[in-house]
């Protein structure tokens, strides 16, 4: 029952956790919120240990200084040995934290007073990131899914009990057959009516899967991109083809084994082989196969090479743990990169002495417009990852070292996609669909697709580099 009361317990927690997560959009005044929003929660929750450990109450372990130092430029604690920085550093198994220093003293200082706040909140609050009214809904549902999954472990255990019992029974029946010397259980014939149950759980748990989760998957909330719709089409055609040989040779597969038990008075028959069967089975999968992957090449020819004119350039940098989003400004160039001047204020690595880099600009959120045709390049700081737009059915590696690119046309907008969804607080996203580290499953940017006057609107709202400049080394060589 411990484990029992554990899991449960870190399902809630965890529910908790997916919640703050999913609100990382929610904007306040509060600096610090937004800061620890943009920058910790990679790793850090308030109440639970994520990568770096819960940071409930640790005003009240360390002094307000010794913070601040840490906070930007953990290592450097580490190394000149600080005993709990050392100490620290150890015990979570010697995991880098990010450092800061591009963080002044009063922004690192708001952060410690949202932590402050939060850890005074009562426990509840720890939803606070909640804007407004569902605050109560979301509390529900999270009682409501810890009851479901405390019901279906329960279901799990009572199951397992039931097979070690009918087990148990099984081989007392075996024991008194062999003591009496003849066969009190048939066993093929046992197998026989297994294989048949088989059959039929098995089909029916698959329609069912098929009928209540698909609602959950993306598919279910239809293509937002041009392209996507050939794509879904594609999907669906692969998937009724396969479904239906799927369907045909499980139910031949297990209904013969039902058939053909042994009854203890048949021989099998010795068939070798029959060339029109083998003809036909061979011949079939590879006439079907032949047109689903040719097909398959036309439409991925298609949305590889775009033929869209002068589509918006868009650079997304992967890094763990997070992205960003570079777009090219007015004169629709991206500026030049350099690894080397990857660093402090300059996270992307954009020369900033380029021309055409003065004009991008930065994003921790992306907006797209729709209808209109993008580019999208991608680059990464350190290791593979994938840029992953389910709803716009895209997805690219990301390698370092190795500039890839993908485009596609956005064709639904946040808010007709919320309506269509009846999902009020939806949103689209960048996720990384590769294992890249502790903290991957938290790589998401928020990406928001406007029409043209309010992605004007707010484009208008950002700052390009040259307004906002990123400090440059003095002995470094710009790659053009
Ligand atoms: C890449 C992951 C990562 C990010 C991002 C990160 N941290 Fe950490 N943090 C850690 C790890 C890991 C530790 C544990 C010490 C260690 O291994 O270096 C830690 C420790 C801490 C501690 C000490 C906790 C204690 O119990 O004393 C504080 C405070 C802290 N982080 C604050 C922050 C703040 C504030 C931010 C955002 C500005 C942040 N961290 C961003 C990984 C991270
Ligand atoms: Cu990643």
């Amino acid at each position: 029952m411990k484990i029992f009361n554990s899991l449960t317990k870190s399902l809630f927690l965890f529910s908790l956790l997916f919640t703050f997560g999913f609100n990382l959009k929610a904007q306040s005044a509060d600096e610090g919120k937004t800061l620890f929003t943009a920058n910790c929660t990679a790793c850090h929750a308030i109440n639970d240990k994520i990568v770096g450990p819960a940071l409930k109450d640790v005003h009240k372990r360390r002094e307000e200084a010794w913070l601040v130092k840490w906070i930007k430029n953990s290592q450097a604690m580490v190394k000149a040995g600080d005993p709990v920085a050392v100490q620290l550093y150890k015990e979570n198994n010697e995991s880098v934290m990010t450092s800061f220093e591009n963080l002044s003293d009063v922004q690192v200082k708001s952060i410690i007073a949202y932590i402050k706040a939060e850890s005074e909140a009562p426990a509840a609050a720890a939803t606070a990131a909640v804007p407004g009214d569902n605050t109560k809904t979301k509390m529900n549902n999270e009682s409501n899914e810890s009851l479901v999954s405390s019901i279906n472990w329960l279901l799990l255990i009572i199951s397992i009990l039931l097979i070690t019992v009918i087990s148990y029974v099984f081989s007392i029946l075996n024991r008194i057959g062999k003591i009496q010397g003849k066969e009190v259980i048939n066993w093929t014939s046992v197998n026989g009516f297994l294989l048949l149950a088989f059959l039929v759980i098995g089909l029916i748990a698959t329609f069912w899967e098929f009928a209540v989760h698909s609602k959950l998957t993306v598919f279910a909330d239809g293509p937002a991109s041009v392209h996507g719709k050939e794509y879904d089409n594609m999907f669906m055609i692969t998937l009724i083809i396969t479904g239906v040989v799927f369907v045909i040779t499980q139910i031949l597969l297990f209904w013969y084994g039902f058939k053909y038990k042994n009854d203890g008075k048949r021989k099998a028959l010795y068939y070798p082989d029959n060339h029109k069967i083998e003809l036909l089975w061979t011949v079939v999968p590879a006439i079907v196969l032949t047109i689903l992957v040719i097909r398959g090449l036309f439409v991925w020819n298609d949305m590889m090479y775009s033929k869209e004119e002068n589509p918006r350039n868009v650079e997304l940098f992967a890094y763990q743990f997070g992205w960003d989003a570079r777009i090219a400004g007015a004169d629709n160039k991206l500026g030049a990169y350099n690894f080397r001047e990857v660093g402090k204020a300059n996270a992307l690595g954009v020369d900033p002495k380029d021309e055409k880099a003065k004009d991008d600009i930065i994003v921790k959120e992306l907006h797209l417009e729709v209808n209109k045709p993008y580019h999208f390049s991608f680059r990464s700081k350190d290791v593979i990852h994938s840029a992953y737009f389910p709803h716009f059915r895209a997805q690219m590696n990301v390698v370092p070292g190795l500039p890839t690119q993908f485009s596609f046309t956005p064709s639904v907008t946040t808010a007709e996609m919320r309506t269509k969804t009846g999902k009020p607080n939806f949103d689209y996203a960048l996720l990384c669909n590769k294992i890249c580290g502790s903290a991957h499953y938290r790589m998401k940017m928020v990406i928001i697709v406007d029409t043209k006057a309010d992605y004007e609107k707010w484009l208008k709202s950002q700052k390009t580099l040259a307004q906002s400049t990123p400090v440059v080394s003095e002995n470094t060589v710009a790659l053009k």
